[in-house]
């Protein structure tokens, strides 16, 4: 195994704690890893949030393996690949109606950029051009790049870089632990923090307003569940404005929240859509924005030979990750796994609200197969216990994830009953340890 861990620098990691205790992942299979010196794992984040149809999925493998062989690169850009279209059909096929039209990008952060920059071309193309700011939400989380950290609201994301993008503002979070602390599923309380929309129309004129975006349920922040009516006023108000609405379903797309795409499952239909992670398992980078005919066609005048929208990546639509997308879809549907989550939720449910009541926990949050249990924090020390109670479990062989002293929990959608047992039992050892 190699040993010198100096010259990589860790994305969100902690690379002086990291490097004096190394945590090495050497192969995976279905709902396990080993680390490098042959420890199993239970998996329970799908790596990271990615891996909806378990590790090492054969046909995925073969797919990807014979790809490389066949047609290893195609240029995007004025050029084509066959897979490429039948990735975007199949994509579009399991999308709520309406949102038929996919552009490819490499990531969740790079959906985000390139959906943000399509509503400001939509509405410029259809003499809109005042529409200029950008609406993201208190706590959301939409990738790193400088449109996804300036609509974002994670802080730590933002505080370090400056000005970010002109003209974005910001509706408040909808977290609200006195009236909805330990809800399963969606909390009673709180449609009305939609209306902070209003709030901010009232103050730009809806008229300069391009685009609200959303996570359907907020993810990185650490498991927020949109309250009931929430999505559905969010929509109205939009709807009322001329404002576009975009849901960032990079977690919550294919199959986490029981539906294959969070809007099926909350009844609501955004104007764009982002995704990644899960389109292709995670086995090879890929994002996607699925957009509303009408968005497509707005920007399809003007003379042919010319190109309408001025935006790609070298690697949109790379042969390798449609191949593993199209095989990823196909493993989906031969398991029935877009919808396993609505199936095993109530078990998720009652086994993930077993915690409460031990040291520390001040909220539990689920929906589908995500979880979120909140544990206080150690005095002047933020984060620390979560992180203990992460460490303790990879220690007992479970992988969580933490962010701030909230674990979350969103494992393959081929989990089995002993398995979200394994994970919630051991989760409870550390958080009792933990206190
Ligand atoms: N939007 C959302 C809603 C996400 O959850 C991204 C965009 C960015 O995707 P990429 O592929 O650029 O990472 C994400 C990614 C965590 C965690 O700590 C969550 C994500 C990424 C890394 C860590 O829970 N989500
Ligand atoms: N930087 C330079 C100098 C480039 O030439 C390119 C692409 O051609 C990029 C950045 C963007 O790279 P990508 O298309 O992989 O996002």
């Amino acid at each position: 195994m190699y040993r010198n861990l100096d010259a990589y620098w860790m994305p969100f990691t902690a690379n002086r704690q990291f490097k004096k205790a190394p945590r090495l992942l050497a192969k995976a299979s279905g709902m396990h890893f080993w680390t490098d010196d042959g420890r199993q794992i239970l998996d329970g984040v799908a790596g990271l949030w990615c891996v909806n149809a378990g590790h090492a999925r054969p046909k995925i493998v073969q797919a990807i393996q014979a790809q490389a062989a066949e047609l290893d690169y195609a240029p995007p850009f004025q050029m084509g690949h066959p897979k490429a279209f039948e990735l975007a059909d199949k994509v579009a096929a399991l999308a709520p109606d309406g949102l038929n039209k996919v552009f490819f990008t490499n990531s969740g952060s790079e959906s985000v950029d390139t959906a943000l920059k399509m509503a400001l071309a939509y509405h410029r193309v259809r003499g809109e051009g005042h529409r200029t700011r950008l609406i993201g939400r208190e706590r959301g989380y939409h990738g790193v790049n400088f449109g996804g950290i300036s609509v974002g609201g994670m802080v730590a994301n933002r505080k370090m870089f400056g000005a970010m993008l002109a003209g974005v503002d910001h509706i408040r979070h909808t977290h609200d632990p006195a009236r909805n602390a330990f809800t399963q599923g969606q909390p009673e309380h709180g449609a009305e923090f939609a209306d902070d929309l209003e709030r901010l129309c009232a103050l730009h004129d809806p008229s300069t307003i391009a685009a609200v975006i959303v996570e359907p349920v907020a993810g990185s922040t650490g498991v927020l569940i949109p309250p009931k009516g929430y999505l559905q006023r969010l929509r109205e108000i939009c709807d009322r404005h001329g404002i576009l609405l975009i849901f960032d379903e990079v977690i919550t797309g294919f199959g986490r929240t029981g539906q294959p795409f969070a809007a099926q499952t909350f009844g609501v239909t955004p104007d764009l859509m982002t995704v990644a992670k899960g389109i292709t398992n995670g086995c090879v980078p890929m994002g996607a924005v699925l957009v509303k005919q009408s968005i497509h066609d707005a920007f399809m005048q003007g003379p042919e030979h010319l190109i309408e929208f001025f935006h790609g990546y070298t690697y949109s639509a790379h042969p390798l990750a449609c191949a593993a997308g199209l095989a990823t879809l196909e493993t989906y549907a031969d398991e029935g796994l877009l919808t396993r989550a609505a199936d095993l939720q109530g078990y998720f449910a009652e086994a993930v609200h077993s915690l409460k009541g031990l040291p520390n926990v001040i909220d539990i949050r689920n929906i589908g197969l995500v979880g979120g249990i909140e544990l206080a924090p150690i005095a002047g020390e933020p984060a620390k216990r979560a992180f203990n109670v992460f460490l303790d479990c990879y220690d007992k062989g479970v992988l969580v994830r933490t962010t701030g002293d909230i674990v979350a929990l969103s494992p393959p959608l081929i989990i089995e009953r002993e398995q979200i047992d394994r994970i919630v039992e051991t989760l409870a050892g550390a958080i009792r340890r933990a206190a």
